[in-house]
Protein backbone atom coordinates (compact mmCIF):
# COMPACT_ATOMS: atom_id res chain seq x y z
CA UNK A 1 0.00 0.00 0.00
CA UNK A 2 2.88 1.96 -0.13
CA UNK A 3 3.10 5.12 -2.60
CA UNK A 4 6.79 5.19 -3.04
CA UNK A 5 9.14 2.67 -4.84
CA UNK A 6 11.31 1.17 -1.66
CA UNK A 7 14.45 3.27 -3.14
CA UNK A 8 12.98 6.74 -3.47
CA UNK A 9 11.31 5.62 0.24
CA UNK A 10 14.93 4.65 1.57
CA UNK A 11 16.25 8.35 -0.21
CA UNK A 12 13.10 10.31 1.30
CA UNK A 13 13.72 8.65 4.79
CA UNK A 14 17.31 9.87 4.42
CA UNK A 15 17.05 13.15 3.88
CA UNK A 16 14.10 14.18 5.73
CA UNK A 17 14.95 12.35 9.06
CA UNK A 18 16.96 14.28 11.14
CA UNK A 19 18.71 12.17 13.55
CA UNK A 20 20.17 14.12 16.17
CA UNK A 21 20.89 14.53 20.14
CA UNK A 22 19.85 17.25 22.26
CA UNK A 23 23.27 19.75 22.52
CA UNK A 24 24.35 22.72 24.24
CA UNK A 25 22.83 24.74 21.40
CA UNK A 26 19.27 23.30 21.57
CA UNK A 27 17.80 26.55 23.02
CA UNK A 28 16.86 25.59 27.15
CA UNK A 29 19.78 22.96 27.12
CA UNK A 30 22.24 25.78 26.73
CA UNK A 31 22.39 26.71 30.64
CA UNK A 32 25.20 26.09 33.04
CA UNK A 33 23.33 23.51 35.10
CA UNK A 34 22.69 21.40 31.56
CA UNK A 35 25.77 21.86 30.97
CA UNK A 36 27.19 19.65 33.61
CA UNK A 37 24.35 16.89 32.47
CA UNK A 38 24.60 16.52 28.71
CA UNK A 39 27.67 14.44 27.94
CA UNK A 40 30.99 15.97 26.91
CA UNK A 41 31.23 13.91 23.74
CA UNK A 42 28.96 14.36 21.01
CA UNK A 43 26.68 11.46 20.10
CA UNK A 44 28.63 10.47 16.83
CA UNK A 45 32.20 10.82 18.22
CA UNK A 46 30.71 8.00 21.03
CA UNK A 47 29.39 5.62 18.72
CA UNK A 48 31.15 6.41 15.34
CA UNK A 49 30.42 4.10 12.10
CA UNK A 50 29.25 0.89 12.47
CA UNK A 51 29.41 -2.00 9.88
CA UNK A 52 26.67 -4.93 10.44
CA UNK A 53 23.87 -3.58 13.38
CA UNK A 54 21.05 -5.71 15.01
CA UNK A 55 17.87 -4.27 16.20
CA UNK A 56 15.88 -6.22 18.41
CA UNK A 57 12.51 -5.33 18.71
CA UNK A 58 10.69 -6.92 22.53
CA UNK A 59 8.19 -9.17 20.25
CA UNK A 60 7.25 -12.71 22.36
CA UNK A 61 8.29 -14.51 18.85
CA UNK A 62 11.79 -14.23 19.94
CA UNK A 63 11.12 -16.56 22.49
CA UNK A 64 12.61 -20.12 21.74
CA UNK A 65 14.05 -18.11 18.27
CA UNK A 66 17.50 -19.36 19.41
CA UNK A 67 18.54 -16.36 18.03
CA UNK A 68 21.31 -15.19 19.94
CA UNK A 69 24.27 -16.31 18.38
CA UNK A 70 23.04 -14.96 15.26
CA UNK A 71 22.22 -11.53 16.77
CA UNK A 72 25.91 -11.39 18.58
CA UNK A 73 27.54 -11.58 15.36
CA UNK A 74 26.35 -8.39 14.56
CA UNK A 75 28.81 -4.99 15.33
CA UNK A 76 26.67 -3.49 17.11
CA UNK A 77 23.16 -4.37 19.05
CA UNK A 78 20.52 -2.05 19.76
CA UNK A 79 17.81 -3.15 22.35
CA UNK A 80 14.67 -1.34 23.84
CA UNK A 81 13.55 -0.12 27.23
CA UNK A 82 13.75 -2.93 30.07
CA UNK A 83 14.72 -6.17 27.68
CA UNK A 84 16.61 -7.88 29.27
CA UNK A 85 19.51 -10.41 27.86
CA UNK A 86 20.21 -12.07 31.16
CA UNK A 87 18.73 -15.34 30.88
CA UNK A 88 17.57 -14.73 27.60
CA UNK A 89 20.78 -14.96 25.64
CA UNK A 90 20.06 -17.67 23.95
CA UNK A 91 17.25 -16.42 21.96
CA UNK A 92 18.22 -12.60 22.20
CA UNK A 93 22.12 -12.59 22.43
CA UNK A 94 23.94 -10.63 25.22
CA UNK A 95 25.53 -7.99 23.56
CA UNK A 96 24.34 -4.31 24.26
CA UNK A 97 25.71 -1.51 22.16
CA UNK A 98 22.88 0.98 22.35
CA UNK A 99 19.46 0.98 24.53
CA UNK A 100 16.68 3.54 23.41
CA UNK A 101 13.92 4.14 26.23
CA UNK A 102 10.98 6.39 26.31
CA UNK A 103 10.54 8.81 28.74
CA UNK A 104 7.66 7.03 30.34
CA UNK A 105 10.01 4.14 31.67
CA UNK A 106 12.37 6.59 33.25
CA UNK A 107 9.87 8.91 34.90
CA UNK A 108 6.97 6.45 36.28
CA UNK A 109 9.39 3.46 36.42
CA UNK A 110 12.10 5.50 37.78
CA UNK A 111 13.40 3.62 40.64
CA UNK A 112 13.55 0.15 38.79
CA UNK A 113 15.88 2.41 35.86
CA UNK A 114 17.91 3.95 38.33
CA UNK A 115 18.57 0.77 40.27
CA UNK A 116 18.60 -1.94 37.55
CA UNK A 117 22.24 -3.07 36.18
CA UNK A 118 20.09 -3.46 32.82
CA UNK A 119 20.41 -0.15 32.00
CA UNK A 120 24.68 0.29 32.95
CA UNK A 121 25.56 -1.20 29.64
CA UNK A 122 26.34 0.50 26.40
CA UNK A 123 25.03 4.12 25.04
CA UNK A 124 21.61 4.71 26.56
CA UNK A 125 19.16 6.99 24.49
CA UNK A 126 15.90 8.21 25.85
CA UNK A 127 12.66 9.67 23.68
CA UNK A 128 9.58 11.85 24.43
CA UNK A 129 6.70 11.80 22.42
CA UNK A 130 6.64 15.77 21.73
CA UNK A 131 3.64 17.90 20.20
CA UNK A 132 3.42 17.49 16.64
CA UNK A 133 6.52 19.26 14.83
CA UNK A 134 7.11 21.75 18.12
CA UNK A 135 10.12 23.59 18.93
CA UNK A 136 12.38 22.59 21.39
CA UNK A 137 11.27 25.20 23.47
CA UNK A 138 7.68 24.15 23.55
CA UNK A 139 8.51 20.51 23.72
CA UNK A 140 10.82 21.32 26.97
CA UNK A 141 7.88 23.09 28.91
CA UNK A 142 5.73 20.49 28.17
CA UNK A 143 7.11 16.74 27.32
CA UNK A 144 4.77 14.28 27.59
CA UNK A 145 6.58 12.48 30.58
CA UNK A 146 8.43 15.07 32.69
CA UNK A 147 12.02 12.94 32.85
CA UNK A 148 14.71 15.84 33.16
CA UNK A 149 15.03 15.04 36.62
CA UNK A 150 15.28 11.09 36.36
CA UNK A 151 17.72 11.66 33.31
CA UNK A 152 19.62 14.39 35.66
CA UNK A 153 19.74 11.92 38.37
CA UNK A 154 20.79 8.80 36.33
CA UNK A 155 23.58 10.79 35.12
CA UNK A 156 24.79 11.73 38.82
CA UNK A 157 25.09 7.86 39.33
CA UNK A 158 26.47 7.12 35.86
CA UNK A 159 28.68 9.87 34.76
CA UNK A 160 31.06 7.68 33.13
CA UNK A 161 28.06 6.02 30.71
CA UNK A 162 27.11 7.89 27.62
CA UNK A 163 23.16 9.00 27.98
CA UNK A 164 21.90 11.11 25.18
CA UNK A 165 18.15 12.91 24.68
CA UNK A 166 16.89 12.24 21.30
CA UNK A 167 16.35 15.45 19.41
CA UNK A 168 12.04 15.12 19.60
CA UNK A 169 12.04 16.79 15.52
CA UNK A 170 12.65 12.95 14.00
CA UNK A 171 9.62 11.44 15.31
CA UNK A 172 7.17 13.49 13.11
CA UNK A 173 9.83 14.08 10.25
CA UNK A 174 9.47 10.08 10.47
CA UNK A 175 5.62 10.27 11.17
CA UNK A 176 5.09 12.38 8.25
CA UNK A 177 6.44 9.93 6.06
CA UNK A 178 4.53 7.03 7.62
CA UNK A 179 1.22 9.37 6.20
CA UNK A 180 2.67 9.89 3.23
CA UNK A 181 3.23 6.42 2.54
CA UNK A 182 -0.33 5.15 3.75
CA UNK A 183 -3.40 4.85 2.09
CA UNK A 184 -5.81 5.83 5.31
CA UNK A 185 -5.27 8.49 7.88
CA UNK A 186 -2.94 7.73 10.99
CA UNK A 187 -3.40 8.25 14.60
CA UNK A 188 -1.42 11.30 15.03
CA UNK A 189 0.98 9.66 18.32
CA UNK A 190 4.66 9.20 17.45
CA UNK A 191 6.15 6.16 16.27
CA UNK A 192 7.27 3.21 18.43
CA UNK A 193 10.78 3.18 19.99
CA UNK A 194 11.06 0.06 17.34
CA UNK A 195 10.88 2.30 14.33
CA UNK A 196 12.67 4.94 15.66
CA UNK A 197 15.43 2.87 16.74
CA UNK A 198 15.32 1.39 12.92
CA UNK A 199 15.82 4.14 11.16
CA UNK A 200 18.58 5.50 14.26
CA UNK A 201 20.34 2.51 13.38
CA UNK A 202 20.34 3.16 9.50
CA UNK A 203 22.13 6.56 10.14
CA UNK A 204 24.81 4.82 12.14
CA UNK A 205 25.34 1.47 10.32
CA UNK A 206 26.05 -0.19 6.62
CA UNK A 207 23.39 -2.74 7.15
CA UNK A 208 20.82 -3.31 9.51
CA UNK A 209 18.94 -6.84 10.51
CA UNK A 210 15.97 -6.36 12.45
CA UNK A 211 14.76 -9.55 14.34
CA UNK A 212 10.61 -9.60 15.18
CA UNK A 213 9.48 -6.12 14.33
CA UNK A 214 7.93 -8.26 11.40
CA UNK A 215 6.88 -11.28 12.84
CA UNK A 216 7.91 -14.76 12.37
CA UNK A 217 6.24 -17.83 12.01
CA UNK A 218 6.52 -17.68 15.75
CA UNK A 219 3.74 -14.97 15.88
CA UNK A 220 2.24 -14.63 19.35
CA UNK A 221 -0.49 -12.57 21.30
CA UNK A 222 2.27 -12.86 24.02
CA UNK A 223 3.46 -9.10 24.39
CA UNK A 224 6.89 -9.34 25.20
CA UNK A 225 9.40 -12.04 25.06
CA UNK A 226 10.73 -11.64 28.76
CA UNK A 227 7.15 -11.42 30.02
CA UNK A 228 3.76 -13.15 30.33
CA UNK A 229 1.59 -10.56 29.60
CA UNK A 230 -0.88 -11.07 26.62
CA UNK A 231 -2.02 -8.30 24.37
CA UNK A 232 -2.12 -8.48 20.75
CA UNK A 233 -1.93 -4.65 20.40
CA UNK A 234 1.93 -5.08 21.40
CA UNK A 235 2.32 -6.86 17.83
CA UNK A 236 -0.14 -4.50 15.86
CA UNK A 237 -0.20 -1.35 17.51
CA UNK A 238 -2.74 0.89 19.64
CA UNK A 239 -0.90 4.61 20.65
CA UNK A 240 1.92 3.89 18.02
CA UNK A 241 0.91 3.72 13.89
CA UNK A 242 2.55 0.54 14.73
CA UNK A 243 0.53 -1.65 11.55
CA UNK A 244 1.84 1.50 9.31
CA UNK A 245 5.88 1.46 11.02
CA UNK A 246 5.61 -2.79 9.77
CA UNK A 247 4.42 -1.78 6.18
CA UNK A 248 6.60 0.40 5.59
CA UNK A 249 9.75 -1.69 6.86
CA UNK A 250 8.20 -4.49 4.82
CA UNK A 251 8.51 -2.43 2.19
CA UNK A 252 12.25 -1.59 2.18
CA UNK A 253 13.10 -5.41 3.23
CA UNK A 254 16.08 -6.05 1.57
CA UNK A 255 16.51 -9.50 2.86
CA UNK A 256 13.67 -12.35 1.60
CA UNK A 257 10.11 -13.19 3.00
CA UNK A 258 11.62 -17.02 3.95
CA UNK A 259 13.81 -14.84 6.13
CA UNK A 260 10.95 -13.21 7.35
CA UNK A 261 9.03 -16.38 8.39
CA UNK A 262 11.88 -18.23 10.37
CA UNK A 263 13.75 -15.71 12.15
CA UNK A 264 11.14 -12.76 11.81
CA UNK A 265 14.47 -11.05 9.67
CA UNK A 266 14.43 -8.14 7.83
CA UNK A 267 17.32 -6.59 6.75
CA UNK A 268 17.94 -2.67 5.70
CA UNK A 269 20.51 -0.86 3.86
CA UNK A 270 22.59 1.91 6.01
CA UNK A 271 21.63 5.56 4.45
CA UNK A 272 25.46 5.60 3.24
CA UNK A 273 24.80 2.85 0.85
CA UNK A 274 21.53 4.88 -0.03
CA UNK A 275 22.20 6.12 -3.54
CA UNK A 276 19.70 8.99 -4.49
O1 LIG B 1 6.80 -2.80 24.48
P1 LIG B 1 7.97 -1.95 24.08
O2 LIG B 1 7.39 -0.59 23.42
O3 LIG B 1 9.00 -1.69 25.10
O4 LIG B 1 8.66 -2.69 22.85
C1 LIG B 1 9.78 -2.13 22.16
C2 LIG B 1 9.51 -2.15 20.66
O5 LIG B 1 9.44 -3.50 20.19
C3 LIG B 1 8.44 -3.61 19.17
N1 LIG B 1 7.47 -4.66 19.56
C4 LIG B 1 7.25 -4.95 20.87
C5 LIG B 1 6.36 -5.97 21.20
C6 LIG B 1 5.73 -6.68 20.20
N2 LIG B 1 4.90 -7.70 20.49
N3 LIG B 1 5.94 -6.36 18.91
C7 LIG B 1 6.80 -5.37 18.58
O6 LIG B 1 6.99 -5.11 17.37
C8 LIG B 1 7.81 -2.22 18.99
O7 LIG B 1 8.42 -1.59 17.89
C9 LIG B 1 8.20 -1.51 20.28
O8 LIG B 1 8.38 -0.13 20.08
C10 LIG B 1 7.71 1.70 23.14
O9 LIG B 1 7.59 1.73 21.89
O10 LIG B 1 8.47 2.45 23.78
C11 LIG B 1 6.89 0.63 23.92
O11 LIG B 1 7.09 0.81 25.33
C12 LIG B 1 6.16 0.15 26.21
C13 LIG B 1 6.56 0.48 27.68
O12 LIG B 1 6.42 1.87 27.93
C14 LIG B 1 8.04 0.09 27.90
O13 LIG B 1 8.23 -1.29 27.64
C15 LIG B 1 8.50 0.38 29.33
O14 LIG B 1 7.83 -0.41 30.26
C16 LIG B 1 4.73 0.54 25.90
N4 LIG B 1 3.80 -0.19 26.77
C17 LIG B 1 2.99 0.39 27.64
O15 LIG B 1 2.94 1.60 27.78
C18 LIG B 1 2.11 -0.53 28.46
C19 LIG B 1 4.43 0.16 24.44
O16 LIG B 1 3.10 0.56 24.11
C20 LIG B 1 5.42 0.82 23.50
Amino acid sequence: NAKLSPEKLLCQLRDRVNVTMIQRSDGPFGTSEWLQYLPGKSFSEAVGQLGRCAVVSSAGSLKSSHLGQEIDSHDAVLRFNGAPVRGFQDDVGQKTTIRLVNSQLVTVEEQQFLKEPLYNTGILIVWDPAPYHAEIHEWYRKPDYNFFESYKAYRRAHPEQPFYILNPKMQWQLWDILQENSLEHIQPNPPSSGMLGIVLMMTLCDQVDVYEFLPSKRQTDICHYYQKFHDHACTMGAYHPLLFEKNLVKHMNQGTDEDIYTHGKVTLPGFRKVQC
